[in-house]
């Protein structure tokens, strides 16, 4: 099979630039001893939020976006844990969110992809995702960034992914979608994506749409495949 040369290389934020459990620590010390299965259940909840909401949509209910969906999945997980947490509490987790330590690697792979164009895509709101980008610096080296806030609806939907090959003018097989979320590489690769999927965890490979066209199990493996 000849693949498309990529073009352009569109990020995936939480989990993938972001380390999500970077919140840990912060909700370690608010709540001693259940920091990581707070953590852990928050990001559960925030995505199945995002996929039942989507499914949901319909005249009598709206989607809400992704900072009111981590609200409630918070406020979910402290009920499901037992923990008891503070509203000023609360609002300082809710903060960290907005400041999620980038993986280490980030910043130079990010540098390396250069100049193809370097988008973030993501279920994040457009002022989530400024927050993050101006906390952890990485604004000179991401290019655009796109919410699916554009679309209405949150990943996987195709609608989403459809809104990177409008803005990059080129089509699904010269964009590199890159995911740590093995769902999130799937609905890309099931829109015509090449997917480089990064597997951190060692996770198998998800069962219900088409395999990613790579596995890395960093960011820096993306260098090796496309630097
Ligand atoms: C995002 C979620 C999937 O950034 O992590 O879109």
């Amino acid at each position: 099979m000849t693949r498309a040369t990529p073009a352009a290389f569109v990020f995936d934020a939480y989990g993938t630039l972001y380390d999500v459990q970077s919140v840990v620590a912060r909700a370690e010390m608010l709540a001693p001893g259940r920091g990581a299965a707070l953590g852990q259940l928050w990001r559960a909840k925030q995505l199945e939020y995002s996929w039942l909401s989507s499914l949901m949509i319909s005249p009598a209910f709206a989607r809400e976006d992704f900072s009111a969906i981590t609200g409630r999945a918070l406020d979910y997980a402290v009920e499901a844990l037992g923990v008891g947490l503070s509203s000023d509490a609360r609002e300082r987790l809710l903060a960290a969110y907005l400041d999620l330590a980038p993986y280490p690697d980030a910043r130079v792979v990010l540098e390396r992809l250069a100049p193809r164009p370097r988008v973030i895509l993501s279920n994040g709101t457009r002022s989530m995702l400024a927050a993050l980008l101006d906390q952890s610096g990485l604004d000179d080296v991401i290019d655009s960034v796109l919410s699916v806030d554009a679309a209405g609806i949150y990943k996987p939907h195709p609608s989403v992914y459809r809104l990177a090959v409008d803005h990059l003018g080129v089509e699904p097989a010269a964009i590199v979608f890159v995911s740590a979320n093995g769902w999130d590489a799937a609905g890309a690769k099931a829109f015509g994506f090449t997917t480089c999927w990064i597997n951190r965890a060692k996770l198998p490979i998800e069962r219900h749409a088409p395999a990613p066209d790579h596995v890395v199990d960093s960011l820096s493996g993306l260098l090796a495949q496309f630097a």
